[in-house]
């Protein structure tokens, strides 16, 4: 038993060494490594066969110069990345994030995640992710497609709809992808599924816009039910106001929670009345504006500053849906104080390591990111099987096989939980789960 925990102790101290200065990946790998144990356990092949040494080491890792030139002539010039990180079940698989906080451990440990997080939805997709330290906010639609032109211009080498299919994340959106796709299109000349997310009237899917919302209240909504509890009545926070909040918002608003505060970067609003999500959609996907301005649409409602206070608003569920590490370990005790039953990760590792324990120690139901976020590259999945068909089917059809898909998840990750003597850890389930696949896969397919 030791000599496991000796080996996965071992293997983290390398992986910090060798990914010096990447705080964020160390993490997202360390609370892997924490789970195997029972699977190591049960199977010493997974250490003989080095499999995990290779599934913390990325196969391939693309950077890249990108040049652009604004409104005023100015050149900028930022970074580009690609990390594909994992192919043994699937072609790449992951969204790309414009964001100035991206550097290449955000990257790592969003890749890392996905191949966990793409094995689980059941579908054949291996793991990476993309992005840049471009920050898109305040510029003009032709300041963003040319850097998307730049950023694809060096990016088309390397995907394709066999090999590397890219999709939105933070600051990449229906709007970007466009861009993308089109510059793609010129490159290569080739109509096909490179890229997810697109707009509906060259190839993308109905319900991918709402799937990763809709799906995290699917997969709580069974989380929940464990505990005899639904959405209906309850107080829910909803962090962020972009595409993974805005559509949990309405999915959980539809299933009968009043959803009583949302947020942006500099801070969030709370209606005690409950947020009519109309205002955001107007806010935030038309006029790309402040979540400050719901106030103009609903003078009574509270607006504060700075966007970690949002924790403090008393409720039943919590779903943070902006960004990693946004719920520490002081967020993760307000949370419990104020009468928190539930978390549900929509962003990717939104909370700390130790907010994490905070709450499974608590006796909080929590949904970790990895398996309750997966809607939305399952959906994208989907739209790669409507692209390969070339066949599109309707919204119902779609959103009725992602409700399957996140109740499936739901499903293995809380039986796993049970069979290595965890149950209802969800992160433990969704951990061993998601890397059983994989790990099958790798040592099927020899050493590569
Ligand atoms: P969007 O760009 O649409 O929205 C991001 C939201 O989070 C905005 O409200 C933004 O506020 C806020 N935010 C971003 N960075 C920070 C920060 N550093 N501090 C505080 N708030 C911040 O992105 P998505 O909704 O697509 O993504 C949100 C999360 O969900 C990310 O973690 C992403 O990886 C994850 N995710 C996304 C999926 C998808 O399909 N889009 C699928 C699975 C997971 P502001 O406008 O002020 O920056
Ligand atoms: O984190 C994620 O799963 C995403 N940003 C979606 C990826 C995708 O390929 O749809």
């Amino acid at each position: 038993m030791s000599f496991k925990i000796d080996y996965l102790n071992e293997l983290m101290t390398t992986v910090e060494k060798r990914n010096a200065n990447e705080p964020e990946f160390h993490q997202a790998v360390r609370e892997v490594l924490e789970s195997l144990e029972p699977a190591l356990v049960r199977n010493s092949d997974y250490i003989y066969s080095g499999v995990i040494e290779r599934l913390v080491e990325p196969e391939r890792t693309v950077k890249f110069r990108v040049p652009w030139v604004d409104d005023h002539g100015m050149v900028h010039v930022n970074r580009g990345f690609r990390i594909q990180f994992n192919s043994a079940i699937g072609p790449y698989k992951g969204g790309l994030r414009f964001h100035p906080s991206v550097y290449e451990g955000i990257i790592k440990f969003l890749g890392f995640e996905q191949i966990f997080k793409n094995s689980l939805t059941g579908l054949p997709i291996g793991g990476a992710k993309g992005g840049s330290d471009f920050d898109p906010k305040g510029r003009s639609d032709m300041e963003i497609m040319r850097f998307c032109q730049s950023f694809m211009t060096e990016l088309y080498k390397y995907v394709g709809a066999d090999t590397d299919i890219p999709a939105g994340d933070i600051g990449v959106g229906a709007r970007e992808i466009g861009y993308l796709f089109g510059q793609y299109k010129r490159l290569t000349d080739q109509f096909n599924g490179v890229l997810t997310g697109k707009g509906l009237s060259y190839g993308g899917s109905l319900a991918r816009r709402e799937a990763t919302g809709y799906g995290l209240c699917y997969y709580t909504e069974k989380m929940l039910a464990t505990a005899g509890m639904s959405f209906n009545g309850t107080r829910v926070v909803i962090s962020g106001s972009g595409n993974v909040a805005i559509y949990a918002c309405e999915k959980a608003q539809a299933l009968g929670a009043t959803v009583v505060a949302m947020s942006d970067s500099d801070g969030y609003i709370v209606d005690n009345n409950g947020i009519n999500l109309e205002y955001v959609k107007e806010i935030k996907e038309q006029n790309k504006g402040r979540i400050r301005d719901y106030r103009i649409y609903v003078p009574l409602a509270e607006y504060h500053a700075g966007s970690r206070g949002i924790w403090g608003v008393k409720c039943d569920i919590a779903m943070p849906c902006a960004t990693q590490n946004e719920i520490d370990e002081d967020s993760a005790f307000s949370l419990m104080a104020g009468g928190c039953r539930a978390v549900a990760e929509g962003a990717n590792m939104p909370s700390t390591l130790e907010a994490t324990k905070a709450f499974l120690s608590g006796g909080v139901l929590f949904a970790p990111a990895k398996a309750a976020n997966a809607g939305g590259v399952a959906t994208s999945a989907l739209e790669m099987s409507q692209n390969s068909q070339r066949m599109p089917w309707t919204f119902d059809e779609v959103d009725t096989r992602l409700r399957t898909i996140m109740e499936n998840i739901f499903d293995n990750c809380y039986s796993t939980s049970e069979e290595y003597g965890k149950p209802g850890n969800l992160v433990v389930g969704a951990n061993i789960a998601g890397f059983l696949k994989v790990a099958d896969a790798m040592m099927s397919q020899g050493i590569v």
